[in-house]
Order: C-alpha cells, then sequence, then structure tokens
C-alpha cells in the first residue's frame, strides 16, 4: 500500500520570506509539490505516531496538493493529521490548531497576499511545534534536502472525502476533518472583550469587513455577523474562491480601494477591515483616517490593557526592521523590551517563545501577538473594536491623539514590481559598495548619519540573519530602506521604505507623501532607481 516513487531534485526549491512560493504551473511539473513535502519530512525527526496539520487558504491547486499531502503524511509515519473541511484553514487558525492540539507541526498551503488561480501563484510553508513558520535552521535543511532528494513516500489509496466533518481511515493514518472556524473564534473570545464591542455595534457604529473572496470569510461571518450582532452583510467578498474572484488579495490602499474609498464617502461605514488571501494581514480603515500597519502597531501595544486577554499588560514588542519606530516609543514609555528583526514573522517565534514580547508588527499590513505564532488579521480587526468601544472614540481621534502623545512618524513603503532581477541585484550591489562613503554626504538638507546593511543577532539562539536591508539613516532620525522581496514569483521586486520622525504636533497633518518628499528624492540619488529599474516611478505606493 506504500510506495517508494523515484524522483529527480528541482533546483529552485529554496523557501523565501514565507516558504516555497511558485506559479501554479511550477508546481504542476511532475513531483513538484511530492519533492518538496517529502524533504520537509525528511528534514524533520521524531514525528512518528504524532499529530500533523494540514490546511490551506482555498486556492487553486489546494485541494489537489492536500490530497498528496495526506497519502505522504501516512507514508511517512504520521500517526494522524487534522485537516479543515474543505481544505480551509486561514493561517492564524492553523497556528492555533497546531498549539492547541500539540500538534508536531503543520503545513501550510498559501500563496498568501499573492493572487491565484491556474497561472497564479501557489506556496507550500511548514510550521513547527510552536505554531510559527518554521525558522531558517529548518528552511535551509529543506532546501539542502531538495537539492539531492531521489525518492518519496507515498500511500496508494483514494482520496478521501475532505468536505464532512468527521475521523477516517487513510492507510492506517487517522484524518480529522475540522470545522475550520469554531476553535479559532473561541479563542477570540477568551481575548477580546465581546460584551462591550456586541454594545459598540448595537449602538449604531457601522464595521464593514472586505474578505477579498479569500479565508477569511467564514471566519469573519462567524465572529463579526453572528457572535457580534453586525448586520448580515457586513462582512463582503465573503465566500473564499479560488481565484479571489480575479481579484489580488492584499490588503492595501491599491487592491482594497473600493472598501477605503466607501468608509471614506459622507454616509460610509464608521470602521473598515480588509484581510488577505490567508487571513494573516490586515488593513485598518476609520472614517478620515487610514491607519498605518506601523501606527496600529504602536496604538495597540499603547491601548492593549483595554482588551482582557492583555489587561496585565505586555511583555515587550517586535516589530520588522523595515517598520516605522513609532511602536518603540510605545515601548521606551511603558519602560518594556524592544526588539527589531529581519523581515519575516518567523523571526518574532524565539521572541514569543521566551516570553520578551506579546506584540509583534510589520510594515506590511501584519500584526500579531503571542495568542498564536503567525500575524492575523481578525484578532487586529477585533482588537481596534475593543479599543474603541473601551475608549469611546473613533479611529481618527485615537490616532491624532496617540501622535500628539508620542509623536508622529511619517511612512511609506514605494514598490517596484516586475524589475529585471539582474538589474534589481546590481542596484542593491552598488549600493553596498556605497555604503562606508555615505555617512556626511549632503543632500539638499539631509544629511546622512549611518548606513549599514541590516545584521541580526537573535538573543535566543544566538544565530545571526545577514543581508537583511540596506538602511540610510539621516541626521535626526529620518531614514530610508531598501530591500528585495523574498515572496514574489516573477522577476523581483525593489521595496524602498521611507520614514520621518516629526514631534511637533502642528504638523501632523501634512500629506505623507509631501512630508516624505525630500527623503524620496535622496533616496532616488543614493540608489538611482530609475536607471536600474528602467521606471519613473513605483508600481504600488503603501
Ligand atoms: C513580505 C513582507 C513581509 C512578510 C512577508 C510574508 O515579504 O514584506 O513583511 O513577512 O511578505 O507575509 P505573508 O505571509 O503575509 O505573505 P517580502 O520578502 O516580499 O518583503
Amino acid at each position: 500500500m506504500i510506495s517508494t516513487v523515484a524522483t529527480k531534485p528541482y533546483a529552485d526549491q529554496m523557501p523565501g520570506t514565507s516558504g516555497l512560493r511558485k506559479k501554479v504551473p511550477v508546481f504542476q511539473q511532475e513531483n513538484y509539490a511530492e519533492n518538496f513535502i517529502q524533504a520537509i519530512f525528511d528534514s524533520l525527526e521524531g514525528f512518528e505516531g504524532k499529530t500533523l496539520v494540514i490546511g490551506g487558504d482555498g486556492r487553486y491547486y489546494n485541494r489537489e496538493v492536500i490530497q498528496v499531502a495526506l497519502k505522504m503524511a501516512a507514508a511517512n509515519g504520521f500517526g494522524k493529521v487534522m485537516v479543515g473541511q474543505g481544505g480551509i484553514l486561514s493561517t492564524p487558525a492553523a497556528s492555533h490548531v497546531i498549539r492547541k492540539y500539540g500538534a508536531f507541526g503543520g503545513i501550510v498551503l498559501s500563496a498568501s497576499h499573492n493572487p491565484g488561480g491556474p497561472t497564479e501563484d501557489f506556496g507550500i510553508k511548514y510550521n513547527i511545534g510552536n505554531g510559527g513558520p518554521a525558522p531558517e535552521k529548518i528552511t535551509d535543511a529543506i532546501f539542502a534536502r531538495t537539492k539531492v532528494i531521489d525518492s518519496y513516500k507515498i500511500a496508494d489509496v483514494a482520496d478521501i472525502d475532505l468536505d464532512t466533518v468527521g475521523s477516517f481511515d487513510l492507510a492506517g493514518m487517522t484524518v480529522e476533518v475540522i470545522d475550520p472556524v469554531t476553535d479559532y473564534a473561541d479563542l477570540m473570545e477568551t481575548l477580546f472583550d465581546f460584551p462591550a464591542i456586541r454594545a459598540l455595534i448595537a449602538s449604531g457604529f457601522r464595521v464593514v469587513i472586505d474578505s477579498m473572496s479569500a479565508v477569511t470569510g467564514p471566519y469573519a461571518v462567524e465572529i463579526l455577523e453572528k457572535r457580534l450582532g453586525a448586520p448580515a452583510g457586513s462582512v463582503r467578498n465573503e465566500i473564499p474562491l479560488p481565484d479571489f474572484g480575479h481579484h489580488h488579495p492584499d490588503p492595501n490602499l491599491v487592491h482594497a480601494k473600493e472598501l477605503y474609498d466607501d468608509v471614506m464617502s459622507v454616509d460610509g461605514p464608521d470602521f473598515g477591515a480588509a484581510s488577505d488571501g490567508d487571513g494573516d494581514r490586515n488593513m485598518i480603515v476609520g472614517k478620515g483616517m487610514f491607519v498605518t500597519p506601523s501606527d496600529s502597531l504602536a496604538v495597540i501595544a499603547a491601548n492593549a490593557t483595554c482588551a482582557p486577554g492583555y489587561a496585565k499588560g505586555i511583555a515587550g514588542i517586535a516589530r520588522s526592521m523595515p517598520t516605522s519606530a513609532a511602536a518603540d516609543r510605545v515601548a521606551e514609555k511603558l519602560g518594556i523590551g524592544m526588539y527589531e528583526t529581519p523581515t519575516g514573522w518567523k523571526f518574532f517565534g524565539n521572541l514569543m517563545d521566551a516570553d520578551k514580547v506579546t506584540v509583534c508588527g510589520e510594515e506590511s499590513f501584519g500584526t500579531g501577538s503571542a495568542h498564536v505564532r503567525e500575524k492575523d488579521g481578525l484578532w487586529a480587526v477585533l482588537f481596534w473594536l475593543n479599543i474603541i468601544a473601551a475608549r469611546k472614540e473613533g479611529v481618527k481621534d485615537i490616532i491624532l491623539k496617540h501622535w500628539a502623545e508620542y509623536g508622529r512618524n511619517y511612512y511609506s513603503r514605494h514598490d517596484y514590481e516586475g524589475v529585471d532581477t539582474d538589474q534589481a541585484n546590481a542596484l542593491v550591489s552598488a549600493l553596498r559598495n556605497k555604503l562606508s562613503t555615505l555617512p556626511g554626504t549632503q543632500i539638499g538638507s539631509l544629511i546622512v548619519s549611518e548606513a549599514d546593511d541590516f545584521s541580526y543577532l537573535d538573543p535566543v539562539d544566538q544565530s545571526v540573519s545577514r543581508n537583511q536591508g540596506i538602511r540610510i539613516l539621516f541626521q535626526g532620525g529620518s531614514r530610508i530602506v531598501f530591500r528585495l522581496s523574498g515572496t514574489g514569483t516573477s522577476g523581483a521586486t525593489l521595496r524602498l521604505y521611507v520614514e520621518r520622525y516629526e514631534a511637533d504636533a502642528a504638523k501632523h497633518q501634512i500629506e505623507t507623501q509631501k512630508a516624505l518628499e525630500d527623503l524620496i528624492g535622496a533616496a532616488e540619488t543614493i540608489a538611482e532607481i530609475r536607471k536600474f529599474t528602467g521606471m519613473n516611478e513605483p508600481t504600488v505606493i503603501t
């Protein structure tokens, strides 16, 4: 019943910022997914008889790969697999299920915010027993294994019915098809003041969530409409579709523009939120105020004790290096630890496991806490609603008061997508070569104080991650950062992150791009973006 199938290695299975992401036709090559899954199992030890969690965001090719993964898990000796009904588990829900049931680990099938469909993106990620993405030590081992793999093991059995909740036998292994929503919704109810949020909504405060035809639809309907009493229809695009309805399920000002425009309109809702393909990202918009992810982290940290699950306070805060320093000022005031990590949620896991931090965030619309080991879109939405209910103030007032108290970190990210890979690498090398000569250089009124390539020493396991983004810091605390994306599937994406700190409340209402104009100009002068990319402007500004 168990076959060992001969295979040949593929050279391109290096996991990126968040697992292996490729176009669907790449994954459809003979044994491509099988090789990667076997490489995961070959890189782990001691899972015989243990439980594996499998789920995905429902995108195209999800169901096929789940069937393969189930049969391979059985053939490799797992005792049980817990899989979401219909193959669905949002990334934070998968993290929670791994933790709650003490699973050995999990396989999450998603390409997150990237589009889905027969010619779009797919991905496979391995999460460890703490519920978080595998650290680099493991992803490096998986990659090494993919380069030499010559066989994989699979059970020769029929597909199982993924749509019926219940227990099934698969070649001697138990498959438990679970309701994907209940455990997660129950967890949220333990963290937040549901009666207060319910009363806020009952008082007429209008909330809309755009699930972008992706995985959070069923979760948002259960929590917002059923448990919190929001009117039916408050969750939009609530049915997960394999191609996300041809949308790009990335919650930002470009891809969730309809929601943004609605909340900004005169009769629009009071609060709007969107989440991405696999439910880990979030965008928060209030009447007259878009909340940057960096500010969202700072506000959540500053107001954490409003929520019952955080009433005792937070242990510390972590943010990725390119994320603005807004949260640093909150940590300073609270007298708690602040950690700056490379981009990617996997770097937060050790800090949370060691109780050094409770809340974490990334500028890329990711916020979360130690309740799971992934970022969590709906968690952030509920935290905001809890804060609004507790403070009896809207998003705009909360943000303006936060800036008045801590100062404002003007912030923006410019993405140049689809850049020729050689040109993008050339831009980065040219920048690296210049680093030592930059300090002291004056560009307009800006003077470079420091320039380096960010390197991180993990304070828990002492591992070092180098070349994590080029930082150019200016006198007065402004900075620009350059890095190449590690999640794209075609060409290269150059990201430019721009930040300026402004303490004076009288200067807190300038349009963001205007407030950052001289820094954006300095980035062009230093990096010659137009020359290298051949592009006159970014493809996405967030
Ligand atoms: C991007 C973001 C990161 C984020 C990563 C994975 O990486 O910049 O902050 O951790 O995506 O996010 P998700 O799992 O939601 O896709 P990169 O390397 O493209 O900048």
